[in-house]
C-alpha cells in the first residue's frame, strides 16, 4: 500500500494565529497530487488549530470559524481516501468522531499512526495549564510578538527532550516504546514539527514534520516495497 502522511497544519481563522501560510489554491494543488500519488493519506493531527482562539475554552467555535476560512480544504479533507487522527490543537475533533489513533496491517506491515501529544508528560497531568500555555501564545502572536512566541517554542521544545539524535530523544523513546510494547512494525508520529526517518533496532520511527508556516513536509510509505522517506515540496 503506498500512503501519504502530513500532519501540523494548523489551519486557523486567518488572523495573526493563524499559522498556516499557504495559498489555499496552492495547497489544493499539493493534495491532488498526494491523491494521484497515494492510496491513502493520513491527516495526523493539529490540522485545524482551535486552542489558540480568542476566548479562552472555544474549541468549537474556533473549528467552525478555521474551517469557514478555509472552505475549500475543509471539503477536500472529506474525501474517503483521507484518514484523520486528531492531535492536541484540534483535541476538539475528537468530540466529533476523530480517533486519537490509526492502526492497520498493510503488506504483512503493522502500523501505528499517532500524533504524539499523549508523550507529553505535562499534557497528559495537567491539561489545562498545556492548554493556558498555548492559548496565550495565539495571543503573543496576535499583538505582534512573534519572535517572544518562537523562543517561547523553542523553550518548550527543550522540555519535551527532542533531538535530531534518535537514541538521544525522548520523544522518539517514547514512541518506539509504544511500538515494541504494542507490537508495531513502524510507528509515525506529528506534533513536533521536525520530520524525521530513525530505525530503532527492528522498528522504524517516522514523523511526518509540519505543513504549518508554508512549509511542505510530507512522508511517504510504500509498504510492498518497503520505501519510507521524508519529502519537503513535491
Ligand atoms: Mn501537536
Amino acid at each position: 500500500m503506498k500512503l501519504a502522511v502530513i500532519s501540523d497544519l494548523h489551519l486557523g481563522a486567518g488572523d495573526l494565529a493563524d499559522g498556516f501560510g499557504h495559498d489555499d489554491g496552492e495547497f489544493l494543488r499539493f493534495l491532488s497530487f498526494l491523491e494521484k500519488n497515494f492510496e491513502r493519506v493520513i491527516l495526523l493531527g493539529d490540522i485545524w488549530e482551535t486552542l489558540q482562539s480568542r476566548r479562552l475554552g472555544s474549541a468549537r467555535e474556533e473549528l467552525a470559524l478555521a474551517r469557514a476560512m478555509h472552505p475549500e480544504i475543509a471539503k477536500r479533507f472529506e474525501r474517503p481516501q483521507y484518514h484523520y487522527v486528531h492531535g492536541n490543537h484540534d483535541i476538539v475533533a475528537g468530540v466529533l468522531g476523530v480517533p486519537d489513533e490509526l492502526a492497520f496491517q498493510a503488506d504483512g506491515v503493522r502500523l501505528l499512526f499517532t500524533h504524539g501529544h499523549q508523550n507529553d508528560a505535562l499534557h497528559t497531568r495537567r491539561r489545562w495549564l498545556t492548554d493556558l500555555g498555548v492559548w496565550l501564545g495565539g495571543w503573543i502572536r496576535r499583538v505582534g510578538l512573534g519572535a517572544f512566541y518562537r523562543l517561547c517554542a523553542k523553550i518548550d521544545e527543550m522540555r519535551g527532550g527532542l533531538s535530531e539524535d534518535g537514541a538521544r530523544c525522548a520523544f522518539q523513546q517514547w514512541a518506539v516504546g509504544e511500538a515494541t510494547r504494542r507490537e508495531f512494525d513502524i510507528v509515525v508520529t506529528g506534533h513536533t514539527h521536525l520530520a524525521a526517518r530513525s530505525e530503532h533496532g527492528s522498528r522504524l520511527f517516522l514523523n511526518s514534520g509540519s505543513c504549518s508556516e508554508g512549509n511542505l513536509s510530507f512522508l511517504s510509505l510504500d509498504t510492498r516495497r518497503g520505501d519510507y522517506a521524508v519529502n519537503c515540496g513535491y
